[in-house]
């Protein structure tokens, strides 16, 4: 079940984005920060990304619930790298950002901007085929592959409910919202509600070593 959720302006985290900026500034910028493993319970919101040394981070790392509980993704990051909060729950699903595809080698691309500085990076092949390479929508869109294959997209923001057996969940690109525009199609939040007890692991396609769980129980 796939069920669009509202979206929850970014701007509130401002004040913590100051605070953390300034942490940064006292503690040096480049070293990575030390997360606990140990499970957070006192919110359900989870950070993808932030700024300075949790660029490429997942705070809280691990996440501690209740059954029926739902927890949030969002991005606070200042300098708009994009995450995703990703499921791989069967391996075969995993995906890449980036993916070959193959198509009639008359197929024109025009870019746009016309006069932009970018091509589709195509590879001749044979038999009036070439290959391109373009970004996958089932690693920028939310995404979630049910247990006998079936794929459903949803809109961006998606608030989805994990039901049973399902091999893909993904949310989608998430980055704040001063860099909704920079993204197209490319989420705010992204909020999952979790009425099976167990532990769920999670990763960031983009940033693969970004990784996260949620303890439900
Ligand atoms: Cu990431």
């Amino acid at each position: 079940m796939l069920v669009v959720g509202g979206f929850k302006t970014a701007a509130l985290f401002g004040g913590s984005i100051i605070v953390i900026m300034v942490i940064l500034v006292l503690g040096g910028v480049g070293t990575h920060p030390i997360l606990s493993t140990s499970p957070v319970t006192s919110n359900t919101r989870v950070a993808a990304g932030g700024n300075g040394a949790f660029w490429d981070t997942f705070s809280p790392q691990s996440i501690k619930i209740k059954t029926g509980d739902s927890v949030t993704w969002y991005n606070p990051s200042v300098v708009a790298e994009p995450h995703t909060a990703t499921f791989v729950f069967n391996d075969k699903t995993m995906t890449a950002v980036d993916t070959p595809f193959v198509l009639l080698n008359s197929t024109k691309f025009i870019p746009l901007p016309h006069a932009s500085n970018s091509e589709p990076n195509v590879i001749p092949g044979k038999n009036g085929m070439n290959t391109v390479i373009v970004s996958n929508g089932r690693a920028f869109n939310p995404t979630v592959i049910d247990s006998i294959g079936g794929v459903k997209t949803a809109p961006p923001n998606a608030d989805f409910t994990l039901v049973s057996s399902e091999q893909y969940i993904n949310s989608g690109l998430l980055v704040p919202k001063t860099a909704e525009k920079a993204y197209p199609g490319s989420s705010g939040t992204f909020t999952m509600t979790f009425n099976k007890a167990g532990t769920y692991y999670y990763l960031c396609l983009l940033h693969p070593w970004m990784t996260g769980n949620v303890v439900v129980n």
